[in-house]
């Protein structure tokens, strides 16, 4: 494919839709649930389509997620409800929907879209995956396209780029890909269930972030000269996490996971001007982790483009983890089975 060619998200979504149905039914449904990434997606290679610059690995949260029900309304305008509450047209995430909606409709269609989330505000999880993976299933439902789940994975990662793991349970690799139209750029389930595993949310604030991670990405790859190193790095942990998965070796898990995050971070302190999510409580955390696992307690963090720590351990630990972090919230991965969240 010539790669000189600028590819919308309306080409992608004329070749995904092609020979489906265009027009909507009575109503969609769809949930989907929140995933933690292990190896980080930092940096896309098309910020049009969302196509990432290296391969990614996640977690998904049995029990945390969205879910989405949507309807075509007799109006000039889309209304999109979140937890209840009617979203202001102007604010950001109305104005997400709306964009994403355009790509599937026709000029006169407007919807009613109604997303509830069970994720606590003050777990410190985004919910832009979840919302956009539901979203995602939801339209499929509604227009009957029947689409397999890794067509779905590019229509969410269009919405998000980190949506297009959350369309499975478990954990979930997303394909780098090599095609300019992204088509093969989508998310695949792991199938290793691994029932011990307990993932702990550390919240250390929930105040708005100073920068979104979209122009943090942004500018860490223009900017940063820690970044051209970031794709060996990611091949390397990449990796280890599979390998570690398939064998079920926290030690090993955990490594890679913890310092894949720490590089991710290192990227954007290299950035001009320096990108820094952590707070003094991050810190601190990071080293009561260090700390007890210079102890002999088997225990990981990662974080994402923000100050909380996402704790990584096995079950017989948790008595004591709860014990050492006060708040902490502890998630058991494989305790459900997901798309039944609700
Ligand atoms: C991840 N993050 O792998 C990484 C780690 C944040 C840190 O994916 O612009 O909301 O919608 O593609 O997916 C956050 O970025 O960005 C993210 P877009 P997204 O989970």
């Amino acid at each position: 494919m010539d790669a000189q060619v600028k590819i919308s998200k309306g080409d992608v979504v004329d070749r995904l839709l092609a020979e489906r149905k265009s027009v909507p039914g009575k109503r969609g449904s769809g949930q989907a649930p929140v995933n933690i990434a292990l190896c980080k997606y930092w940096g896309k290679r098309d910020e049009n389509i969302n196509l990432p610059c290296t391969p990614s690995l996640s977690i998904s949260l049995a029990e945390f997620g969205a879910k989405t029900d949507i309807e075509p309304v007799d109006s000039d305008r889309d209304v999109f409800i979140l937890n209840g509450e009617v979203q202001d047209k102007a604010s950001d995430a109305a104005s997400r929907v709306v964009e994403y909606l355009d790509l599937f409709r026709t000029e006169q269609e407007r919807f009613r879209v109604e997303s509830v989330t069970n994720i606590p505000v003050a777990a410190g999880l985004a919910s832009s995956a979840s919302g956009f993976a539901a979203l995602a299933l939801a339209l499929d439902d509604l227009f009957e396209w029947g689409l397999e789940r890794r067509e779905l994975s590019v229509l969410a990662r269009l919405g998000s780029g980190s949506a297009c793991r959350s369309l499975y349970g478990g954990f979930t690799e997303w394909l780098v890909g090599e095609r300019s139209d992204g088509m093969d750029s989508f998310a695949v389930p792991i199938e290793t269930v691994w029932e011990d595993l307990r993932i702990g949310l550390v919240e250390i604030s929930s105040a708005p972030k100073a920068i979104g991670s979209r122009p943090a990405m942004s500018r860490t790859v223009a900017t940063s000269q820690f970044y051209r190193c970031w794709a060996a790095r990611v091949a390397e942990d990449m990796a280890e996490i599979r390998a570690a998965i398939a064998s079920r070796d926290l030690e090993r898990l955990g490594t890679a996971s913890e310092g894949n995050a720490l590089a991710m971070h290192a990227t954007m302190l290299d950035s001009r001007p320096a990108i820094l999510y952590w707070k003094p409580e991050s810190v601190q955390a990071m080293q009561h982790v260090w700390h007890l696992r210079s102890a002999g307690v088997p225990i990981f963090f990662t974080m994402d483009a923000g100050p909380n720590l996402k704790l990584i351990f096995e079950e017989k630990h948790t008595a004591l983890i709860e014990s050492e972090f006060a708040d902490v919230r502890v998630e058991a991965p494989f305790a459900k089975s997901i798309f039944n969240l609700f």
